[in-house]
């Protein structure tokens, strides 16, 4: 595929949707034909599947219908959304995509992520991001961030420690990945924030005009 797929990852509140933004700007002003879009959601079936997941709701949601569910938006997702638009040599922005169900599933609820592993295969058959911005932060700072909008969502209902342990995962896929994900210091003022993330853009192209 000849498009380029990048992702923008971290907990919540760290400002995912607002550096989006500035990230797109960036590439648009490289001269990439950019398609911005988000997990889970993207397409009306997988945005459908994103309200059943956010929802809160009574009963229980078992890991693994929330595991199951994310990738069966994902799937949904790249078959429509995201594989066309890398065919037709698009750069894809994705707010979140499965590093973030390592972090949430895999390190959150402590999933077996050998089972994560499985699902990866058979949804994504080799796609992965080609660059990730991890906007990083301590949980409690995103967490305060959101605060002001007065409600929360199911899976932001957890506690502190779920989030940490869901940071850690991020960053541990970092440590893994270098090459591919950057951490960002997102706890910073906006605009040091994007600072680093425009040292960062600069210098992933950079290497990849070389190459
Ligand atoms: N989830 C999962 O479990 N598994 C998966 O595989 C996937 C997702 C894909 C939905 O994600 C949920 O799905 C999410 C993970 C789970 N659950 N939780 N909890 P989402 O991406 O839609 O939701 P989110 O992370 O909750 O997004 P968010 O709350 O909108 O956060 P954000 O986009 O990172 O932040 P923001 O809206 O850009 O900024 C928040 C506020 O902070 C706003 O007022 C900004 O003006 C302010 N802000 C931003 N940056 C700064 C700085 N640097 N300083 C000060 N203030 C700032």
């Amino acid at each position: 595929m000849s498009g380029l797929f990048i992702t923008v990852e971290g907990l919540e509140g760290v400002g995912k949707s607002t550096n989006l933004e500035f990230v797109k700007n960036w590439l648009v002003n490289k001269g990439l034909n950019v398609e911005t879009t988000r997990e889970p959601g993207g397409t009306n079936l997988a945005e459908d599947i994103r309200e059943l997941l956010l929802t809160k709701r009574e009963e229980n949601v078992s890991e693994t219908c929330e595991l199951l569910m994310m990738f069966a938006a994902r799937a949904q997702h790249i078959a429509q959304k995201i594989n066309p638009w890398l065919e037709q040599g698009k750069c894809v922005l994705s707010d979140r995509f499965t590093d973030a169900t390592y972090a949430y599933q895999g390190g959150g609820r402590q999933m077996d992520t050998s089972i994560i592993n499985q699902l990866e295969d058979i949804v994504q058959n080799g796609l992965q991001p080609d660059f990730t911005l991890l906007l990083d932060a301590p949980a409690h700072i995103g967490l305060k961030r959101i605060q002001s909008r007065g409600f929360t969502d199911r899976i932001e209902q957890e506690k502190v420690e779920f989030f940490d342990r869901a940071r850690e995962g991020y960053l541990a896929r970092a440590k893994a990945d270098p090459k591919r994900m950057f951490v960002i210091d997102a706890s910073q003022p906006l605009e040091d924030v994007q600072t680093q993330i425009e040292a960062t853009l600069t210098a992933f192209f950079k290497t990849r005009e070389k190459t």
